[in-house]
């Protein structure tokens, strides 16, 4: 049975477009059913619709709350069967009804070496830090933000002079290898989240993710 995977977006959806394309292998065992994006002009809805794909705008400014934001939220989740909902570049916090519902089943994908830079402005605080190595980090999402267990890193290097939209280049070639194989080895269920763990073929993972030291 394939997987139903939604996911979220709030930008221009280059991760989103590596999980479509790795969908359309014969092998991989899940589709993309919809993408949902808080912005109504993200570019990634516009990549859904080329590759018909359910896509939604569904605006934060049009509720009086966060609670009610994710309420609606969870309503459309939940229309479309989703097995598994993917955080591709989504930019709103969710409230902790909102991760308790989908507990388990919410993949983030986040541009630092977790737990490192946790929140926004990765890369120019890696930078500003003087960090030769930078990376990316797929997590479990839980009500602590960027907090929840990491499944897998990428590592790249920082280079003098490196300005952050170099590094963000750099670290966007490693998020299209490593989101894709995640995101299979969930549809495989070959992984899920126990307790504060991701376990990955029954073996709990090491904080740093699958295969790190
Ligand atoms: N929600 C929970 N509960 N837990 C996580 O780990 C989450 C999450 C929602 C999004 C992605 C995350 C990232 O990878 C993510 C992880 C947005 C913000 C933020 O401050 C922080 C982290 C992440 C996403 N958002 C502002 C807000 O008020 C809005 C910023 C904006 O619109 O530009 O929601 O980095
Ligand atoms: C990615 O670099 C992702 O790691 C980051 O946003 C970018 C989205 O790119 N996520 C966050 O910063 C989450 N707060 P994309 O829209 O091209 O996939």
């Amino acid at each position: 049975m394939s997987s139903r995977i939604v996911v979220l977006i709030s930008g221009g959806g280059t991760n989103l477009q590596a999980i479509i394309d790795a969908c359309t292998d014969d092998n991989f065992p899940g589709e993309v059913v919809a993408v949902v994006s808080n912005k109504a002009d993200a570019y990634g809805l516009t990549r859904a619709q080329n590759a018909d794909i359910a896509n939604v705008a569904l605006s934060h400014k049009e509720f009086a709350s966060r609670e009610d934001y994710d309420q609606a939220l969870i309503k459309i989740i939940t229309g479309f069967d989703a097995d598994l909902i993917v955080l591709a570049g989504f930019m709103r916090i969710l409230t902790p009804s909102f991760v308790q519902h989908f507990q388990g089943k919410l993949l983030n994908i986040h541009p630092s070496l977790l737990p490192k830079y946790q929140g926004l402005n990765t890369h120019q605080r890696a930078i500003d830090a003087g960090d030769d190595v930078h990376g990316v980090s797929v997590h479990f999402v839980t009500e602590e933000l960027d907090g929840g267990p990491v499944i897998l890193q990428a590592k790249v290097p920082v280079f003098q002079g490196d300005s952050s939209e170099d590094l963000a280049a750099r670290v966007h070639q490693q998020e299209h290898r490593i989101y894709p194989l995640v995101v299979k080895w969930f549809a495989e269920h070959r992984l899920n989240m126990q307790g504060d763990h991701a376990i990955l073929d029954g073996n709990i993972l090491p904080a740093s993710g699958y295969a790190n030291d």
